[in-house]
C-alpha cells in the first residue's frame, strides 16, 4: 500500500521540463495516450471527438488500476488504514481540484457525477430556496441541454420563467441582449464557457461583472473549457462552476460543482442518505458540514483517485502551452476546411477555441460521418445536445470535429482527405 500522491510524481517532473519551454511537444505527448496507437477500420484512428470525451493518458489509466490494486476501500466511515488510505485519495483529489481551479477552500468543491449533475445540483437546491413563481433564470442561446432542462424543470415546479440571450450569425452572444434581459426578476444567470457546438468562447468575466452589480449571481457551464484554457474562479467571480473529468483527459463519472461557500451554506441538500448527515433521529436530521453536505451516498472513490492524476497531467503539460497548440490547430482546420467547396461553417465568432462545427452542401452529417469513420476518422455527427443551437442556424445537424492536446495537423489533413472523399462519393 502506498500513499495516493505519489503515482504521478515521475511524470509530473519530466512534464514540468516540458511545460517550462511553453510548447507542447506533441509527438511525444501521443506516447502517453495508448488508444491514440490503435487502429480503426484498418486505418490509423484520428481522434476528433474530444468535446465529447477525451482519452486517457497511462498516468490515468494507471491511477485507477493502482487505485483498486492497492488503496481500494470505502472513505470517510471506518478506523482501518485501508480507509484512511482511499479517503486521503479522495480528499487528495478535492484539493487538487481546489487548486487546479484556484478556489479559496475545499469546502468550495463539491464532487458530482459530471456537469449534469452538477448544473442539476444548482437548479434543485438553490432552486428551491431562492427561486419562486415570477422569478426568471436567465441562459443563453447556445447552452447544451444539460444547462436548459434543469431550469426548465425548475420553472415547470415553481412558475419561474426561462428567459434567453440570442446568438448572432457569427454564433456570438448579443450582449446589449443581457442588459436588456437581466432584470430585477432575475434570480440567476447561467452561461456556457465554451459552446460544444460552435466554440465559441464567451466573455464571461464580463458577465459575471455585469450580473454582480445587479446582485445576480452567474453559473458558468465550463463542460467545455477547462481543458483548452485556464480556468479560475477567483478572477471569474463567478458563483458557481461546473465541469466533467471525462473531458480533461480523466474518468467518466466524476466531476466538479464549485460554489462560492457563502451561497453553498445557505442551500439545502440536494439528495439524502449516507455521508452527508451530521445526526439522524426519526425525528430531526442534521447534515454534515461544506462539501460533504452535497455528497449523499458512496463517492465515486477511484474516479477521484484518476481525476487527481488527470489534473497532474494537465498542468504539468501547461494549459497556456495546450491553449496554444489548439488555437494554432484550430486556425489551420479553419484554413483547411475553407479550401472544400460548399463546406459551410457553423460558428464563427471572434473569439474560438478547439470546436469547428459544419456542414458539407447537401450531404447529411450522419452520412459524412460514416464515410469519415471508414477512414477512421472520429468525429460527432448529430444536434450536439444543442438542439436550439441547429435551429438557430437552420440546420437539422452538423459535422463537429474537435480537439485536444495530442491532435495534429497529419489529423486535419486526414479529415480533409476524408471529406474529399465524401464528395466522391455523394457528389
Ligand atoms: N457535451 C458533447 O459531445 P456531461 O455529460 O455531464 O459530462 O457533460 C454535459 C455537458 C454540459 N455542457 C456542455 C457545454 C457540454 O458540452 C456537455 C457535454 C458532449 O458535446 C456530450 S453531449
Amino acid at each position: 500500500m502506498s500513499t495516493p500522491s505519489s503515482t504521478t510524481t515521475a511524470t509530473t517532473a519530466t512534464r514540468a521540463a516540458t511545460a517550462a519551454t511553453a510548447t507542447l511537444d506533441v509527438a511525444r505527448v501521443r506516447r502517453d495516450f495508448p488508444i491514440l496507437a490503435t487502429t480503426a477500420r484498418g486505418k490509423p484512428l484520428v481522434y476528433l471527438d474530444n468535446a465529447n470525451t477525451t482519452q486517457k493518458p497511462e498516468a490515468v489509466i494507471r491511477a485507477t488500476d493502482r487505485f483498486y490494486r492497492e488503496q481500494n476501500a470505502n472513505i470517510h466511515r471506518s478506523s482501518y488504514v485501508l480507509s484512511e488510505v482511499a479517503t486521503a485519495a479522495y480528499e487528495g483529489a478535492r484539493e487538487r481540484v481546489r487548486a487546479f481551479l484556484n478556489a479559496r477552500s475545499t469546502r468550495e468543491v463539491v464532487f458530482t457525477r459530471g456537469t449534469t449533475e452538477a448544473i442539476n445540483l444548482v437548479a434543485s437546491s438553490f432552486g428551491s430556496a431562492f427561486v419562486k413563481e415570477g422569478d426568471e433564470i436567465l441562459i443563453t442561446g447556445m447552452e447544451h441541454h444539460s444547462n436548459i432542462v434543469p431550469w426548465q424543470l425548475l420553472c415547470a415546479r415553481t412558475g419561474a420563467t426561462l428567459r434567453v440571450i440570442p446568438i448572432d450569425d457569427r454564433g456570438a452572444l448579443v450582449l446589449d441582449d443581457l442588459h436588456r434581459l437581466l432584470t430585477e426578476r432575475t434570480k440567476l444567470v447561467s452561461v456556457v464557457h465554451l459552446s460544444n457546438a460552435l466554440g465559441t468562447l464567451n466573455p464571461v468575466r464580463a458577465i459575471v461583472s455585469y450580473a454582480r452589480a445587479k446582485g445576480v449571481p452567474v453559473l458558468v457551464d465550463a463542460a467545455q473549457s477547462v481543458a483548452h484554457l485556464a480556468v479560475d474562479v477567483q478572477a471569474l467571480d463567478c458563483d458557481f462552476l461546473a465541469f466533467s473529468g471525462h473531458k480533461l483527459y480523466g474518468p467518466t463519472g466524476i466531476g466538479v460543482l464549485y460554489g462560492k461557500e457563502s451561497w453553498l451554506e445557505k442551500m439545502p441538500p440536494y439528495q439524502g442518505g449516507g455521508d452527508m448527515i451530521a445526526s439522524v433521529t426519526f425525528e430531526k436530521t442534521t447534515y454534515a458540514e461544506l462539501p460533504h453536505k452535497f455528497e449523499a451516498g458512496t463517492s465515486n472513490v477511484a474516479g477521484g483517485a484518476a481525476l487527481t492524476a488527470a489534473l497532474d497531467y494537465v498542468t504539468a503539460l501547461g494549459l497556456p502551452a495546450i491553449a496554444a497548440h489548439e488555437k494554432e490547430l484550430l486556425a489551420y482546420a479553419t484554413a483547411r476546411l475553407a479550401e472544400l467547396p460548399g463546406l459551410r461553417i457553423i460558428g464563427q465568432a471572434p473569439e474560438k477555441a478547439s470546436v469547428v462545427s459544419f456542414v458539407l452542401g447537401d450531404v447529411h452529417p450522419h452520412d459524412v460521418g460514416t464515410v469519415l469513420d471508414t477512414e477512421g476518422v472520429a468525429v460527432r455527427t448529430g444536434h450536439h445536445c444543442a438542439q436550439p443551437v441547429m435551429d438557430r442556424f437552420g440546420v437539422p445537424a452538423t459535422v463537429r470535429a474537435s480537439f485536444g492536446l495530442y491532435n495534429t495537423r497529419e489529423e486535419v489533413d486526414a479529415l480533409v482527405a476524408g471529406l474529399r472523399k465524401v464528395r466522391e462519393v455523394f457528389g
